[in-house]
């Protein structure tokens, strides 16, 4: 069977760690891609030169030309400015919008029938203008950020519950922003939901607020200790785990920015939502039954997005 065709559009921090991960798991031939010249091409032949001590017999080539993204099975768009100190990731949403329409085109143009798992922020607006300017089905343009929320979820809650990470499952709704959901209900240890974890007297309501609350600030807190970028080893890690559910059409049902049309209420926009990801790419969207409380807060994300939205519109009048 022929190898996968992996194409990294955006080969900074993310791209480029998302490039290692792909080669380290044997994905596929990765294609990195950017604008700026030698950065892909150095990066690729520097992580080329990493097969003969891993064993990995990926090729790996840099790239500034679309031309090479062609046959392209899964896509990953990193393409972008990153937050600095002080700003809000919908601070990125002029310059980013304008980069997303780029990409959309080379998408469209030459490869039409990948997979597409945008990362870039304000996520939730990136990914819907992205989809916008490809054309591509809205079941295959989605978005990473609910399995990075819920993985930094998951960390502090193993930490807080001092267990095994493999034995927490959490849950997170919404945007990828500060009105993000992490949904304590559904979130669980070992199959114990944090609630009664709490009611046992292993935790208190305050921490976990705490948690949720670090949670959604989770990428800030990096931000303000790096200065000079954002978070890439879990994105990058998060954006690997969506695209192995789709080449090994795994069924995994995981928290992502997908395209709603009436689920939770919502229509014609991207939010967070739980999804079956195959290899039909998006192929189920999953609506669970929510506490009010969690209606109220996702109805808050929901509303933050539709504003992005309009700033989007106003930009660009072909959207
Ligand atoms: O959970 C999430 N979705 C977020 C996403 C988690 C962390 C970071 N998030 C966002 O991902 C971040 O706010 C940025 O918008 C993207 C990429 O972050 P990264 O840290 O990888 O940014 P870099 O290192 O600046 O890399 C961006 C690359 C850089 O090499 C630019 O030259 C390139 O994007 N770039 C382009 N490539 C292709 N085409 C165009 N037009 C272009 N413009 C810039």
């Amino acid at each position: 069977m022929a190898r996968a065709k992996i194409a990294l559009i955006g080969a900074g921090n993310i791209g480029g760690t998302l490039a290692h991960l792909a080669a380290l798991k044997n994905l596929g031939d990765i294609v990195l891609f950017d604008v700026a010249e030698g950065i892909p091409q150095g990066k690729a032949l520097d992580l080329s030169q990493c097969g003969p001590v891993e064993g990995f017999d990926s090729t790996i080539t840099g790239s500034n030309d679309y031309h090479d993204i062609a046959g392209a099975d899964v896509i990953i768009v990193t393409a972008g400015v990153a937050r600095k100190p002080g700003m809000s990731r919908d601070d990125l949403l002029g310059i980013n919008l304008k980069v997303m329409k780029a990409v959309g085109e080379g998408i469209k143009a030459h490869a039409p029938d990948a997979f597409v798992i945008c990362i870039t922020n304000p996520l939730d607006a990136m990914v819907w203008a992205l989809r916008e300017f490809s054309g591509l089905p809205h079941h295959m343009v989605v978005g990473m950020a609910g399995v990075l929320d819920s993985s930094r979820f998951s960390h502090f809650i193993a930490d807080e519950f001092k267990v095994a990470v493999k034995d927490v499952n959490t849950f997170v709704l919404g945007g990828h922003g500060d009105t993000m959901v992490p949904v304590v209900q559904y979130s669980t240890v070992a199959g114990i939901p944090v609630p009664d974890l709490i009611a046992m007297g292993r935790s208190t309501k305050e921490r976990i607020d705490a948690i949720v609350q670090r949670t959604r600030s989770g990428g800030g807190e990096i931000v303000a200790l790096l200065k000079t970028g954002s978070a890439y080893y879990a994105p990058a890690t998060s954006g690997i785990a969506m695209a192995e559910a789709y080449l090994d059409d795994a069924k995994r049902l995981l928290p992502c920015a997908a395209y709603v049309e009436g689920q939770y209420g919502v229509d014609g926009l991207y939010v967070g939502v739980p999804v079956i990801i195959g290899a039909g790419g998006v192929e189920e969207i999953v609506e669970v039954k929510l506490d009010d409380e969690a209606k109220a807060n996702l109805q808050v994300s929901v509303d933050a997005v539709k504003e992005l939205l309009v700033a989007c519109k106003g930009i660009d009048e072909t959207l």
